[in-house]
């Protein structure tokens, strides 16, 4: 009986030993260790302000600060500052100055960081001011908890149980975006259900945004542009109609009543079925005015978002310009137009939307997104700063040389009221946050480029390794290379050389390009886009096409319209190419498309064995996760690769280049996988 007794006690300490170094990677990159109390009695943390948020940034430094002593100054004639922070020495050590509350509490996280990663603060001195003004995400979260294009488990938001339960991932959000900078949160899904509005739903809203606030984080809310007919009884909900301009008021103003720092609503309108000012012969311009009118008093913004399209004969990628440039100069100052990185819709690659810098007087900002709709949801390893950066840098030329995404939309070349960048979330329940451990790294990367846009996907990386797994040289080396690899990898055993939305119809996993429903619209089908026959592959985009580079500037225009200066890894959104094309590396086409299938593959099983050699430096529980997802991901790379060649195949009626893997699938077998996969609107 004792020896039993004994032998379970042991089992308990060897479970606990185990259990203590495994990770479930709740805390993400904030895996900061307490101060001891001797620690504590060695320096001192001092702030003359009370403002909470400055409170905050007080707390967390006497949790975990171990260096020197810290002043934690405000000083309002910093405006050069903005949300940001100065650090440098004094005489008794560092101080750390700040504009605004916020700054001190996003300097505190940057010196907890710092600290982390072994800076030595002798001689500290630095000034950090962000990129953008509002750092927004966007939940595309449902009422119901579900999320659109979510990955993660059900929305972190308990509707049911709020205003009276409060989770305690609550407060462990707020703080995760407050350390990576971002300061703005949409709770709700842009297919916005009109409930939200209700007061009902507002009180429970007032709950989280009291919650946040103490983190520097506003709320906004989408809405549905019906809410007024829905929710408020009225006949219609025209912009123009005095009663909907009056239901408006009133709501808003209920709005600011709960949440004095409110900060705006986001609108889908007139998109993929949703209603809109269009509805009563109005323009998106009316729309957004009359909502931007009633918003004015309370200093709130309207985020009005450009992804609009409609099943005409009209190119897909052509459309939010063709609705939205007419419209320039017509927006209100609190209006500022939200415009997807790409012109279709967050593919792997897509070249940058030409509705940037095209509207001179009109505030535009970016939607990243960062939930993997097309790159293989939450089980593939997919590092998205250098396709974010890859937008961001992209040059439109619109004021000249040098007229960069980053630079039209940051308020450096076009003074705006306030800049902005959106990117849509991919948290969830999920005890990690994001699904996948690696997913993690793209909410991140997302705050920290909406904070400092000029900081390299390479820095990121590292930092975002160091502060998560291990700061092990040789583990940050490799993983840093393979994260950055991993863009350009699924690119090329998903969609490459420009190929794009040849995805399975509505959930958006796997491959499909043979997809078709006669009863659904030609733009949602993967052959509208690849458009493959006997002759070659690609749309044509150039100006004997559906002229889409019309819409840029020169000279991308003319680099984009000749087949021969088009960037190869786009050649295939802007050209219908035919299969013996002879491409740079003098192969055909055909030949070109396989190497680069193949090429996906081969990368994701090299990912597989670069992350078991790291099984010395990451605690079990997450190197088996990540080992898990890496699978999954070798799976599909090769269900990808076979499901494109082969279909392909039937049009190019070339063979598959002896150098290349072998198929394993049968193209017929592979026509008749369905997921079970929903999609909940
Ligand atoms: C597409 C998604 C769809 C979204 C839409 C949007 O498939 O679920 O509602 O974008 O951004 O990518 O409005």
């Amino acid at each position: 009986m004792l020896l039993l007794r004994l032998r379970l006690i042991v089992l308990y300490l060897c479970f606990s030993i185990v259990n203590s170094h495994a990770e479930d990677g709740r805390k993400l990159w904030l895996r900061y260790i307490k101060v001891s109390d001797q620690q504590a009695l060695n320096r001192t943390i001092k702030t003359t302000s009370n403002h909470p948020v400055a409170q905050q940034a007080k707390q967390e430094l006497d949790n975990y600060w171990k260096s020197t002593n810290l002043q934690l100054t405000i000083n309002r004639k910093a405006t050069n500052l903005k949300d940001g922070f100065r650090i440098q020495q004094n005489k008794n050590g560092l101080e750390l100055i700040a504009q605004h509350a916020v700054g001190l509490l996003y300097g505190a996280y940057h010196l907890l960081n710092e600290q982390e990663l072994g800076r030595d603060f002798s001689s500290y001195q630095i000034e950090e001011i962000p990129s953008f003004d509002i750092r927004i995400l966007n939940h595309w979260d449902n009422l119901d908890r579900t999320v659109e294009r979510g990955y993660a488990g059900y929305s972190l938001w308990k509707w049911e149980e709020l205003p009276i339960q409060i989770s305690p991932r609550y407060e462990e959000y707020a703080r995760a975006n407050a350390s990576i900078g971002i300061n703005a949160t949409v709770l709700n899904n842009v297919n916005a259900s009109p409930q939200i509005l209700s007061s009902e739903y507002l009180n429970k809203v007032k709950v989280l945004a009291d919650i946040f606030r103490k983190y520097g984080i506003k709320v906004y809310l989408s809405v549905n542009f019906s809410s007024p007919k829905v929710i408020g009884g009225l006949k219609d909900s025209d912009p123009l109609n005095k009663d909907v301009q009056h239901w408006w008021k009133h709501k808003i103003k209920e709005v600011y009543q709960l949440i004095p720092d409110f900060g705006g609503f986001l609108v889908k309108a007139n998109s993929e079925g949703q209603p809109g000012p269009q509805d009563y012969g109005r323009t998106h311009a009316d729309g957004a005015n009359m909502l931007a009118d009633e918003m004015k008093p309370y200093g709130g913004m309207i985020m009005w978002r450009a992804f609009v399209y409609n099943p005409t004969k009209e190119d897909r990628a052509k459309q939010a310009y063709q609705e939205f440039v007419p419209l320039d100069n017509q927006f209100r100052d609190n209006v500022i137009v939200q415009i997807k990185n790409g012109p279709v819709d967050f593919q792997p690659r897509e070249p940058f939307t030409s509705l940037f810098g095209a509207m001179k007087n009109t505030a535009q900002m970016i939607e990243f997104q960062i939930t993997q709709e097309y790159l293989g949801f939450s089980n593939h390893l997919v590092y998205l700063a250098p396709l974010f950066k890859e937008t961001l840098d992209s040059d439109t030329y619109a004021d000249g040389v040098g007229s960069t995404v980053a630079k039209i939309t940051d308020g450096t070349l076009r003074k705006v009221q306030k800049s902005a960048i959106a990117g849509v979330a991919n948290i969830g329940e999920d005890r990690n946050w994001t699904g996948h451990h690696f997913g993690q790294a793209n909410w991140y990367a997302f705050g920290r480029l909406a904070w400092n846009h000029q900081l390299s996907s390479e820095e990121i990386a590292d930092e975002w390794l160091r502060l998560t797994f291990s700061k092990e040289k040789e583990f940050v080396h490799t993983m840093s290379k393979l994260m950055i690899d991993s863009r350009e990898t699924v690119v090329n055993y998903m969609m490459p050389m420009g190929l794009h939305h040849i995805f399975a119809f509505d959930h958006h996993y796997g491959p499909e390009p043979w997809g078709d429903r006669p009863s659904g619209r030609a733009d949602w089908m993967p052959w509208y886009y690849h458009n493959a026959n006997v002759n070659g592959i690609g749309f044509n985009r150039t100006i004997s096409g559906s002229n889409a580079v019309g819409q840029y500037n020169e000279p991308l225009r003319t680099i984009y319209n000749n087949i021969d200066s088009c960037p190869e890894n786009l050649l295939l959104w802007f050209h219908h190419v035919s299969w013996n094309h002879k491409m740079k590396s003098q192969r055909t086409l055909w030949d070109e498309l396989c190497f680069y299938y193949d090429q996906g593959v081969q990368e994701v099983r090299e990912f597989q064995r670069t992350w078991d050699q790291m099984e010395k430096y990451v605690d079990a529980e997450r190197f088996n996760a990540v080992q898990s997802k890496l699978k999954i991901q070798s799976k599909d790379a090769v269900w990808w690769k076979d499901a494109c060649l082969l279909y392909f195949q039937t049009f190019s009626r070339q063979p598959i280049p002896y150098s290349i893997e072998r198929p394993i699938h049968e193209l017929e077998e592979m026509k008749k996988i369905k997921l079970p996969l929903k999609h909940h609107n």
